[in-house]
């Protein structure tokens, strides 16, 4: 099934490869058709080009609005080459064969990444691009329709391989990937279109992204995986900037967001902070009064963990805590920036990448979020849910102190960026246990206060760094034990949403362990 390339029809809004595309096309013999500033950039270039005003009998018209959207267009794409009736109709209206169709849109998407005005976004949708590209796109039996830059040399290359023509499974594989371009790009329209009147229903939202990354292989080296992005241009690992170190992975980019995502939660005017993720979990938290105590004291929450871990900072990256973090084996740092200093420091150390985000992320925006399951795809809100000290409600005899208020509400924080079940013991602004994971609110419990035990021997110390720290449990404690367990670990007042059936059960035992107690009436599992 190889059919040969006679005529090209090019419109393209990114001139990109333009040029030597449409010379390798005219020293095949290809005719060239094209509309205005596409044709313009050709005949610059030398080449000969018709105009497709010339093909459709029309000027181009109403700001460019319609161009391409014309039977003798359409015709010249949807004809069935193999069906008498629709080729004699385009002999009596002289309508052109057009078996390559080359478009990429209108830019919506680089618009939307530049926050442009309703009016401008409005400009940027295109209409007469889609409708060719889905045009071609049915018709691939004969027509071959390129969407994206980086399919021209593999077109050149087919067209070498087949003396001048393409063969059906190639075409095939246009045409999916024209249809991928429409239905993403339609996506971003509708998307732009629900935050600019403010629909937020995830059953009126429909989902696509643009790819981003082709990475290297997936969560393990058998699965392929891409990085898309959903053409926003919020903080964080889609639009931070690497500046040096080797391409991120598919599990960097995981984890190097669920570091960036927790450390956000911390404002940089209440001090630096500093988050280690290994696994997409928290494996130590601090704020501290300098940026290189804040990573030291996150850090020591569990050194073991920390090795090849994923650093990020709410503030500024400097020389002082660069070098401090370039001690141990660490995969990526992301900050709102890093100074000269730091990067000088991190250049000797090839292998560390190292990301600057334009700001931190904004833990109370709102979007979904997606997760896979056989056969679908689960949507909901994003959980931009946070409590303030206000919110939260004492329920036990003793009120927490002011130090404990701070550290219940800081571990709280951190809780809901640990898999559940999560619970977080907190000291002094700092992690010293973290449990993640577990199946029993209980084991996660024993676990955070087993890596507390294990860090004061590591350390030295002369008993465990939990002994007078605060706990916070991601969703309430189903019976007294968990509660116990922390309290026998050393917490001496607990933060949790509350709501359980026991919960008069769980505040007698917390009264009668002297334990302070507060209720969020939030929850925070993530799975
Ligand atoms: O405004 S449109 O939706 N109306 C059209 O009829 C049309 N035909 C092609 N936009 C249209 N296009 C788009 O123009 C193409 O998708 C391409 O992005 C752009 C190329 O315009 P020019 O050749 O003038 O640079």
């Amino acid at each position: 099934d190889l059919h040969p390339i006679r005529r090209a029809l090019l419109s393209v809004s990114d001139k990109t490869g333009l040029i030597e595309l449409a010379q390798a096309l005219a020293a095949r013999g290809v005719e060239l058709l094209s509309t205005g500033g596409t044709a313009r950039a050709m005949r610059e270039a030398g080449l000969t080009v018709k105009d497709v005003a010339d093909v459709t009998g029309f000027p181009e018209m109403m700001d460019g609005r319609v161009k391409t959207l014309h039977p003798a267009v359409h015709g010249g794409l949807l004809a069935l080459r193999d069906n008498e009736a629709h080729m004699g109709a385009a002999t009596a209206h002289g309508i052109p064969e057009i078996d390559l169709l080359v478009v990429n849109l209108y830019p919506f998407e680089d618009a939307l990444a530049r926050g442009a005005a309703y009016d401008e976004m409005i400009e940027n949708i295109d209409i007469g691009g889609p409708a060719m590209i889905r045009a071609a796109a049915k018709n691939h039996r004969f027509v071959n329709v390129v969407v994206d830059v980086e399919d021209y040399a593999p077109l050149l290359a087919e067209l070498e391989a087949h003396d001048g023509q393409t063969s059906y499974t190639f075409r095939q594989r246009l045409a999916q990937v024209a249809y991928a371009r429409t239905g993403a790009y339609d996506a971003a329209v509708s998307g732009w279109m629900a935050d600019a009147i403010g629909e937020t229903a995830p059953r009126r939202r429909v989902v696509a992204g643009k790819l981003a990354q082709t990475l290297r292989y997936g969560e393990n080296p058998h699965q392929q995986a891409a990085f898309y992005t959903d053409g926003t241009d919020r903080p964080g690992i889609s639009t931070a900037q690497q500046l040096q170190g080797k391409e991120l992975s598919y599990n960097n980019i995981n984890d190097t967001d669920a570091a960036f995502e927790l450390v956000s939660e911390f404002l940089p005017i209440d001090g630096p902070a500093c988050a280690i993720i290994k696994h997409a979990n928290p494996c130590g938290v601090a704020r501290a009064s300098t940026l290189k105590e804040a990573y030291t004291r996150a850090f020591d929450c569990d050194r073991t963990s920390a090795f090849g871990g994923i650093v990020a900072l709410n503030t500024i990256l400097d020389a002082e805590t660069a070098a401090e973090i370039a001690k141990i084996f660490t995969e990526v740092v992301i900050a709102p920036g890093a100074d000269q200093g730091a990067r000088d420091i991190f250049a000797a150390k090839k292998n560390l990448r190292l990301l600057v985000a334009p700001g931190l992320a904004n833990p109370a925006a709102g979007g979904l979020a997606f997760k896979q399951v056989s056969g679908g795809l689960l949507v909901q809100d994003k959980d931009n849910g946070r409590v303030a000290a206000d919110d939260l409600k004492v329920v036990t005899k003793r009120t927490p102190s002011d130090a404990e208020m701070a550290d219940l509400v800081f571990a709280w924080k951190v809780a809901k960026h640990v898999k559940s079940n999560a619970i977080v013991y907190v000291k002094d602004g700092a992690t010293v246990g973290v449990g993640a994971g577990q199946m029993s609110r209980v084991d996660s419990s024993t676990i955070a206060a087993l890596k507390a035990g294990r860090m004061a021997r590591e350390m030295g110390l002369d008993e465990t760094p939990a002994k007078g720290s605060v706990v916070a449990s991601d969703a309430f404690f189903p019976f007294a034990d968990g509660l116990l367990a922390a309290a026998e670990a050393g917490a001496t007042a607990v933060i949790q949403p509350g709501g359980s059936m026991r919960d008069d059960e769980v505040i007698a035992a917390a009264d009668e362990a002297g334990l302070a107690m507060v209720f969020t009436g939030m929850r925070h599992f993530r799975h």
